[in-house]
């Protein structure tokens, strides 16, 4: 049976009314502490001519300047912190692409709050003491393996902690120590069930009764197709280095949202362009306040991440507000002939039809002034190699398909078996040839 437990459910269930109560509190506090010490705030706060005092209902918070990656970047590596050094006990750094990787500390206090922030997901989950976890999340300067790790910790189950990689000794680990709960990136989940089926492992064999993934965006249809392969109930988990890392926003059994820590976290969905808050249940960037962390509090940090946000209540009896699957980051959009296209959209696509494999690469190159996409699939052994026909058929299908719910058209390429890098961590779906 799958437990429906709350981990914290005076937080997790509280009266709106209250939780709104005690964000502001929080906030107040936070702006007062950032003024003092943070120097980039405090200018930030004078240009705007803005005194923490000015923020004396929730509704203010849109009066404060955005913090953005380029702060953090401007102030590399310790700008930002709130308590001098001597008070941090961690650092852990972003798997930024580009320049410098942003730097973020906790206090002791920090490290607790994270555990529990990422017990509740856990819990909320339906995971228990009873469990034996496998965090197959990098271990290091990714947040990933350490707060998933203390968060299993924090609830009492038994951590095996893998980090990632390594599939022929995961899938063993699997085996022999009967790990019932997988905690890894979706497409290393499906890395390692394309691996078992190779082996010929029955996942049935295994004890294995749940997913807990996240780190980077994934369709509902990829969920079906996990959840099918291995055989367990998969969730999906949202975070940010910046903000704390794993631990912001999780989803519980319901799986219709994941429920944002609101006593921690207050988020606002923006316009990205004209950064205009956006009325409950637009779609949007979301912005996030932290109101409870005390070495790298971070106010309206605009994360790039595009989703809608629902304050309605949950069956699971949880009222913190629920964020919807990311389509992806703003900055992972890809314009095509004008028409916006997120990679997660044709995920979904292609993972409805028969025979597409979830491991597809997107390039998108330039013809003169147009971009132009195509969308290369891996297909399931060879079949539609030896047959022309078919091949024709399947590609036709899916090409009509993207066009039909997308609107744009684009090139469907078949690629062999395993020619499509295969990922530990995130993968990497969209190749941009286009120069500008
Ligand atoms: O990925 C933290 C994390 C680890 C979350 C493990 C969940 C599980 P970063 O490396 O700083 O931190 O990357 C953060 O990853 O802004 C999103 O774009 C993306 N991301 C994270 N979780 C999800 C998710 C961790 N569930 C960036 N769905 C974020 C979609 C996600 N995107």
């Amino acid at each position: 049976m799958q437990s429906h437990q709350i981990w914290d459910s005076q937080h997790e269930c509280m009266p709106r009314e209250e939780l709104e109560q005690l964000q502001l509190e929080r906030l107040q506090a936070t702006l007062n502490r950032v003024y003092k010490s943070v120097p980039c705030y405090r200018n930030k706060f004078n240009e705007l001519g803005i005194v923490p005092e000015d923020v004396s209902s929730l509704s203010d918070l849109s009066k404060l300047p955005f913090t953005t990656k380029e702060d953090l970047r401007l102030n590399y590596p310790y700008g930002m912190f709130a308590v001098p050094l001597r008070e941090v006990v961690r650092i852990h750094s972003s798997s930024g692409t580009t320049g410098k990787p942003t730097v973020v500390g906790y206090t002791k206090n920090d490290l607790k709050m994270w555990s529990n922030l990422v017990a509740r997901i856990m819990t909320a989950a339906g995971l228990t003491h009873d469990d034996v976890v496998q965090i197959a999340f990098g271990y290091g300067m990714f947040t990933g393996g350490f707060g998933m790790h203390y968060g299993s910790e924090t609830i009492g189950a038994a951590v095996i902690p893998m980090s990632g990689g390594n599939s022929e000794k995961q899938i063993m680990i699997m085996q022999d120590y009967k790990s019932t709960a997988l905690v890894c990136t979706p497409s290393y989940a499906i890395s390692l069930a394309d691996l078992m089926e190779k082996q010929k492992i029955d996942p049935q064999s295994l004890s294995l009764r749940f997913g807990l993934f996240g780190g980077e965006p994934w369709s509902e249809a990829m969920r079906t197709e996990i959840e099918s392969r291995l055989m367990i109930s998969a969730t999906d988990n949202y975070g940010l280095s910046e903000i704390i890392g794993p631990g912001v926003a999780g989803e519980c059994y319901c799986k219709k949202g994941m429920h944002i820590s609101e006593d921690a976290f207050i988020a606002e969905i923006i316009d990205p362009v004209t950064c205009e808050v956006l009325p409950p249940g637009s779609v949007g960037e979301l912005v996030l306040t932290t109101i409870s962390k005390e070495a790298f509090p971070m106010i309206r940090y605009r994360t790039r991440d595009m989703t809608t946000i629902d304050k309605t209540g949950c069956e699971c009896g949880r009222t913190m507000a629920r964020m919807k699957k990311t389509m992806g980051r703003s900055d992972d959009m890809l314009i095509i002939k004008g028409v916006n296209v997120f990679p997660s959209q044709i995920e979904e696509i292609l993972l409805a039809i028969e025979g597409c494999e979830p491991h597809y690469q997107l390039i998108v190159d330039r013809k003169g002034s147009l971009d132009v996409l195509e969308v290369c699939i891996e297909v399931r052994e060879n079949i539609f190699f030896d047959e022309m026909k078919k091949q024709r058929a399947f590609l036709d299908k899916v090409g009509k398909n993207i066009n039909s719910v997308l609107g744009v058209g684009v090139t469907v390429k078949l690629v062999e078996p395993n020619s499509i890098p295969r990922h530990e961590g995130k993968a990497t779906r969209v190749i941009d040839r286009r120069v500008f």
